[in-house]
């Protein structure tokens, strides 16, 4: 990163399940680390923490949550990683994201929880500079060697998680960017499209850590 007063920047990926996000999050860590060293990869849910184990035991049908109990830990988990994301943004180094409030609300919302309330409890965390949508029909996403064996991973749910994502991004404030890329094309089309997006954001950006939906 160049001198002055820049900080890191802040790039979330969202998109559905086997939208190809995490194997495009780590493309895009190889190329940023190749452009710029200090590059920081996290992903949400964060399974290892306390709250995480639990989310995964949930996520993984070993335990049953009440719907609201368990959007509240998958917004814990990302604030008990709040500070450390800003820290590392203000030290300079480019923190990169696989999901974060965005997936909180899509898929709390599409199980049917009002919006509003879904949205609440992740007001005010850190704001990404840019969140990148990995945007893919359900019908191609399924055809991606059809999911797992996770809670969610249905054809019926993501239909109505992508109906949320797009409220979303049409919600979402200019500053605040939400750029949508077409996942469904060539995978190495993707990575250059995301690979536009972000290059202009590798030496750091001016200005304060922005809050979400503040
Ligand atoms: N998920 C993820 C939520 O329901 N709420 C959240 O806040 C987050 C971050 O967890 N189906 C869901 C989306 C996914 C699942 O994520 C696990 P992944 O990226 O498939 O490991
Ligand atoms: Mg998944």
């Amino acid at each position: 990163m160049s001198a002055g007063n820049k900080r890191g920047a802040f790039i979330v990926m969202e998109g559905l399940d086997r939208s190809g996000k995490s194997t495009q999050a780590a493309r895009l860590l190889e190329r940023l680390q190749r452009a710029d060293a200090r590059v920081k990869l996290l992903k949400f849910p964060d399974r290892t923490t306390g709250i995480g184990i639990t989310i995964d035991s949930y996520l993984r049908s070993e335990s049953e949550l009440d719907d609201r109990a368990i959007h509240l830990l998958f917004s814990a988990n990302r604030w008990e990683l709040a500070s450390s994301i800003e820290e590392s943004l203000r030290a300079g180094s480019t923190v990169l994201c696989d999901r974060y409030a965005f997936s909180g609300i899509a898929f709390s919302a599409a199980k049917g929880l009002p919006y509003e309330w879904c949205r609440a409890p992740d007001i005010s965390l850190p704001a990404p500079d840019v969140t990148i949508f990995l945007d893919i029909t359900p019908e191609k996403a399924k055809q991606r060697g059809g999911y797992g064996e996770e809670r969610y991973e249905k054809e019926e749910m993501q239909r109505m998680v992508r109906e949320v994502f797009q409220r979303i991004g049409s919600e979402t404030s200019r500053e605040q960017r939400w750029v949508v890329v077409d996942a469904g094309q060539d995978i190495d089309l993707v990575t250059e499209d995301i690979w536009r997006i972000v290059e202009p954001l590798v030496s750091g950006v001016l200005g304060p850590v922005t809050r979400l939906w503040e």
